[in-house]
């Protein structure tokens, strides 16, 4: 896809993109290098590796090539004295602070300024095709996860069963995965983003999975969490008050619901139960990258507008006894919501 002309209608300024999922955003673009936007030009700048890569993925885009002679910033100087241009904006929270201070050494006469946030806001409300990749990402994450409920048993290693489900998503079809897996079971359920570890999963514990695939360059994000055998009654009542507070704030995401308000319906739930164990911010925007904007948190109050596509992810952690989360990735629709993934959010025993 290539959106550097809707780009250009919101800023008509130069602009160098590094990070990655900017470059792929404004220009289609998966390789290394940079993107760079004056008014008049849309540039490719990589290396021998990615050139022919930048072509197939980006025809609208002139590409070049860096060379011995020819550094990036050689090829942006030329581009800007074409044009006339001494001011360049570049994305400094993504820039090292080496790669900077070459830009101003190698660019004399060019002030650098920081980028006002453009792409944020446009990839906050996705397009037909990326809800159709997002789909797609939550279609082979949740079949790898009913692959994956086939297989787990206890006395597997938390580890184990992170191999398998991360082989299930690439069987599945995936292009990658949206970010580490994490499997936290037992009272390792207490840290919210466990590494999966050599520990054994036994019976009567809860085993949480937080997975996602990237699937034409999107990501989906889901948790579910199961039992093994038997589980406590306490840490039955600790899944029922996910669960609920999960479906409450669920049923009132809709455009114009404001997301601040979204967290606080199941925070006030979760503090009135369990106060102070739910830590982490409700959800998350997510897109090109598994964080986006808009926020979903107690302090933000974003509007929802159809198009934005957020997590739901409400969670209770307690220390030396476990956790659970439930979390879906949906889509704001005209009128409501939709929840694209199928896998059951009642209590799996397996
Ligand atoms: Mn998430």
């Amino acid at each position: 896809m290539y959106r550097v002309d809707e780009f250009r209608k919101l800023f008509d300024k130069s602009a160098v993109f590094d990070s990655p999922d900017n470059m792929f955003y404004l220009t289609g673009f998966r390789g290394e290098g940079c993107v760079l936007v004056t008014p008049r030009a849309a540039v490719i700048i990589t290396d021998s590796r990615y050139t022919e890569q930048a072509e197939r993925q980006s025809p609208e885009c002139k590409v070049e090539t860096t060379g011995k002679e020819r550094g990036r910033e050689a090829i942006i100087r030329e581009y800007l004295s074409a044009e006339g241009i001494n001011e360049l904006h570049v994305e400094t929270g993504v820039l090292t602070v080496r790669a900077y201070r070459a830009m101003e050494e190698k660019l004399p006469g060019v002030k650098l300024s920081d980028m006002p946030n453009i792409t944020g806001g446009m990839r906050e409300v996705k397009s037909a095709q990326e809800l159709d990749c997002i789909s797609k990402a939550v279609k082979i994450s949740g079949r790898a996860f009913e692959a994956l409920l086939e297989k787990l048993k206890p006395g597997m290693t938390e580890k184990q069963a992170r191999a398998v489900l991360e082989y299930e998503m690439y069987a599945c079809g995936a292009d990658g995965l949206a970010f580490d897996t994490i499997v936290a079971s037992g009272v390792n359920g207490s840290l919210p983003h466990a590494v999966p570890s050599d520990k054994v999963i036994n019976k009567g514990e809860l085993v949480t999975f937080d997975f996602g695939a990237k699937y034409g360059g999107y990501c989906s994000d889901c948790t579910r969490t199961v039992a093994v055998g038997n589980v406590s009654d306490e840490l039955k009542r600790i899944y029922d008050a996910v669960y609920n507070a999960h479906m409450a704030a669920l049923s009132e995401v809709k455009p114009g619901a404001v997301t601040k308000e979204l967290d606080g319906i199941a925070r006030r739930y979760l503090d009135g139960l369990y106060p102070g164990a739910f830590g982490h911010s409700l959800g998350h925007g997510v897109g090109i990258f598994i964080h986006e904007t808009p926020t979903v948190n107690y302090r933000d109050a974003n509007v929802l507008r159809p198009g934005h596509v957020i997590t739901i992810e409400p969670g209770v952690y307690i220390k030396g006894v476990g956790g659970c989360r439930i979390e879906d990735t949906v889509f704001v629709t005209e009128t409501g919501f939709t929840d694209p993934y199928t896998i059951s959010k009642q209590l799996i025993v397996v």
